[in-house]
């Protein structure tokens, strides 16, 4: 049974703030960090009673706020495969976050285990982890005080990235199995990478130094120990890694500001080179954006999108270089915010999927091809490879040398990649292989399509919940009337798309438009914004310009 004494005694040192409403969102709970302990608390606690119903398995607790300011935090768990939490717990743990009393944190608890049927018979075990934002370690002790309320057996992985979290869930529940995904450390973690990189880099010529912005977060310490295994195989020049001044954590860098303002971070003004590679990572190390100036200096901005064209077309070329064309086939997932010209040039060459944003959505739709392919626009994805697939590498007889070599090449590609959730420094050891192998330079790789110029905006609205949509969240249900009228506005331009979705990660509306020019899909933005805004009631005087 519960050990509902000691729960109550516990939660009594985490109360939960009376006038705030916790959803778990997009990427698990996310706010102020100032206002998450009851939150910790409770996740602790639901951490727990899911690794009882996964019969003991370990799951993952990831405390980050990713790409969002400094003062945010926020929460995520992750499922023994190393997956995001399933989709029917998310509604579990909303309802105990929200509890209000004591008494209500124990009936919701024991609702909880009635409805998921949970024996608490069974052992539970936690690892966890956590970025590097100031509020961590506090709500780090609030979450520990959750797994000894409800009897975890916790292992703290300290200070790293969600995907080496994900990972370390993945390697702990397949320890000693068939199917062991590799050492259960971050530098097991980080020397599978380094060793399938360099299998795949062996005979290539030497590359030229990689420029990682490291957002002052916790990236900066991982690509440092990834950076030193990596050796001569990729020389890296790490940059704003600065992990301890108050107030620098993704301000003017990493990869959400330079997917947002399609500029280049200012730190990097004076170091980056013409025509040299540079990648931003965010500030938990999922999301992964290149870019590099040309040789008039003009910034170009390669996002998830290129990388899934540039990814895809390779898998597709390994597969029929190693005589597995229609045994394996490769598809696409985006989402809406996929840019229109990445999805015509994908579409023309391969299945390809939209999805409503948030990475849970794109991975479950990835799973259903033999190998697929997911990268949301702003930089978070990765590739699957199916279970048939693994079989099916590991069984083909290749009858040639060079089908040889391409075999070999793809079953070291799903040793290179993260396949329990994208990982940008993962991304990025496979955008060099593919750059290698192509002899491309950025140049090269941005000219596989024309991005469509297009502009992202925020507006803050009195409830970003009045904003429902359908259709992969291309088209608003709610209000009513407001999809006609962007409709209305869309066909005025050339090329014209815009959709509106609230965020679930920030409390605001999110507008994106495209247009055949580039001042034509800021207007397009700003005029769907100033509809969403009149629509919402807003201050005329905040209306966004
Ligand atoms: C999270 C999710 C992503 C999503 C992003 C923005 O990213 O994991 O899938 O694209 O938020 O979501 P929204 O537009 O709903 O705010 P991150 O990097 O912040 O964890």
């Amino acid at each position: 049974g519960l050990a509902v004494e000691e729960i109550k005694s516990l939660s009594e040192a985490h109360p939960k703030p009376a006038d705030i409403q916790f959803q778990y969102g997009t990427a698990g709970f996310r706010t102020l960090g100032s206002v998450l302990d009851s939150v910790m608390f409770r996740v602790g606690i639901i951490a727990g009673l899911r690794s009882k119903k996964c019969d003991g398995r370990t799951v993952g607790v990831m405390v980050t706020a990713s790409h969002n300011p400094e003062p945010d935090n926020g929460v995520k768990l992750v499922d023994p495969k190393g997956e995001m939490l399933e989709a029917s717990w998310e509604s579990y743990a909303t309802r105990l976050a929200n509890a209000t009393t004591n008494d209500e944190v124990i009936k919701t608890i024991e609702s909880i285990v009635e409805t998921a049927k949970i024996d608490l018979s069974k052992p539970a075990k936690v690892v966890y982890a956590r970025d590097t934002r100031p509020s961590g370690p506090t709500l780090v002790s609030a979450l520990e005080d959750g797994f000894k309320a409800i009897g975890v057996e916790p292992r703290n992985a300290g200070v790293t990235t969600t995907p080496v979290l994900h990972y370390l869930v993945r390697a702990i529940n397949t320890k000693g199995e068939r199917c062991s995904y590799g050492e259960d450390s971050e530098e097991g973690y980080f020397s599978k990478l380094g060793d399938a990189f360099k299998k795949l880099v062996t005979g290539r010529p030497a590359a030229s130094p990689l420029i990682i912005d490291c957002a002052n977060g916790v990236g900066a310490p991982a690509a440092e120990k990834l950076s030193e295994l990596l050796g001569n195989s990729l020389p890296i020049i790490l940059e704003n890694t600065d992990i301890t001044t108050k107030d620098v954590l993704n301000n003017g860098c990493g990869a959400d500001y330079v997917k947002t303002s399609q500029k280049l971070p200012p730190s990097l003004a004076n170091k980056l080179q013409p025509g040299q590679r540079a990648c931003s990572l965010d500030g938990d190390a999922d999301r992964l954006i290149y870019f590099y100036l040309d040789n008039r200096g003009a910034f170009h901005m390669l996002d998830g999108d290129k990388i899934a064209a540039l990814v895809a077309a390779f898998i597709v070329e390994l597969v029929k270089l190693a005589g597995l064309e229609g045994l394996i086939k490769v598809g696409v997932v985006q989402t809406a915010y996929a840019n229109g010209a990445s999805t015509k040039y994908l579409s023309e060459r391969l299945p390809v999927k939209c999805v409503p944003t948030g990475v849970k959505h794109l991975h479950h739709a990835a799973e259903r091809y033999d190998v697929g392919v997911y990268f949301e626009a702003n930089g978070h994805g990765t590739v699957l490879f199916s279970q048939v697939t693994m079989e099916t590498l590991a069984q083909h007889q290749p009858l040639s040398p060079a089908q040889s070599r391409a075999l070999e090449h793809l079953i070291s590609l799903t040793e290179l990649i993260n396949q329990t959730v994208g990982d940008a420094l993962s991304d990025m050891l496979l955008v060099e292989v593919v750059l290698s192998y192509k002899s491309y330079s950025g140049i090269e790789w941005d000219s596989l399509y024309v991005d469509l110029p297009n502009r992202l905006v925020k507006v803050v609205v009195a409830d970003r919940n009045a904003f429902k949509t359908e259709d992969a969240e291309r088209r608003l249900v709610s209000p009513e009337g407001l999809q006609q009228k962007i409709e209305g506005l869309m066909n005025r331009y050339q090329s014209g798309r815009s959709f509106v979705r609230p965020s679930g990660t920030e409390d605001v509306v999110r507008v994106y438009a495209e247009a055949a020019i580039k001042s034509q899909a800021d207007e397009l933005a700003f005029r769907v914004a100033g509809l969403v805004y009149d629509e919402a009631g807003g201050d005329p005087a905040n209306r966004p310009k």
